[in-house]
């Protein structure tokens, strides 16, 4: 379990928090998987196609054995057992796993980029990610990712939905 990354998790179809309760399980029923961090669930206006449901997005930490491509391997049966139907790119989903970054590494292969390609324009991607270390930078530029996050115009689309640690703490995610 030496391997550090981050997948940010999201569904904006049916049950969405019943979703990623049942994708966090999932992986934490993997041997190769740790699940260090959660972040908090936010509810996000949908970006790219823009006719379709909020989402709920969050991201978490791991640590795992899974070479990268083995852990993306994982993380798309994960999707189908949870019963994603890919209709269209940036259609609807009951479940996204998306991995962020894997250790410091840039993996370009011709099923997986790392650092995720997109993740540099997305709110909803970043705000829950540096919720869980705000001290992140990109491997490639070593830019920090607070920084990338400021120069994003339009981060309103982002409302905390549950947050995990605080006063009103909720625990979506019992062990
Ligand atoms: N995922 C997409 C496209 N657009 N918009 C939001 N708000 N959240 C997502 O997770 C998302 C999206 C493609 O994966
Ligand atoms: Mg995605
Ligand atoms: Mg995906």
């Amino acid at each position: 379990m030496n391997n550090e990354a981050f997948i940010s998790l999201g569904s904006n179809i049916g049950n969405r928090l019943g979703y990623l309760k049942q994708a966090i399980q999932k992986l934490r029923n993997c041997q190769e998987i740790n699940i260090d961090k959660l972040s908090s669930i936010y509810e996000t206006d949908p970006v790219g196609y823009t006719e379709q449901n909020q989402f709920l997005n969050m991201a978490i930490k791991i640590t795992t054995s899974f070479p990268p491509l083995d852990l993306l391997t994982r993380c798309l049966e994960i999707e189908r057992e949870i019963g994603r139907i890919r209709e269209f790119k940036w259609g609807p989903r009951v479940i996204d796993l998306d991995i962020l970054l894997y250790n410091e590494e840039n993996v370009k292969m011709e099923d997986l980029q790392i650092p995720h390609p997109r993740m540099n324009e997305r709110a909803f991607v970043l705000i829950p990610l540096l919720e869980i270390d705000s001290s992140l930078v990109l491997p490639s530029s070593n830019a920090p990712l607070v920084e990338v996050l400021d120069e994003i115009p339009d981060k309103e689309g982002v409302r905390l939905w549950k947050q995990i640690n605080g006063e009103d703490a909720f625990a979506p995610f019992e062990n």
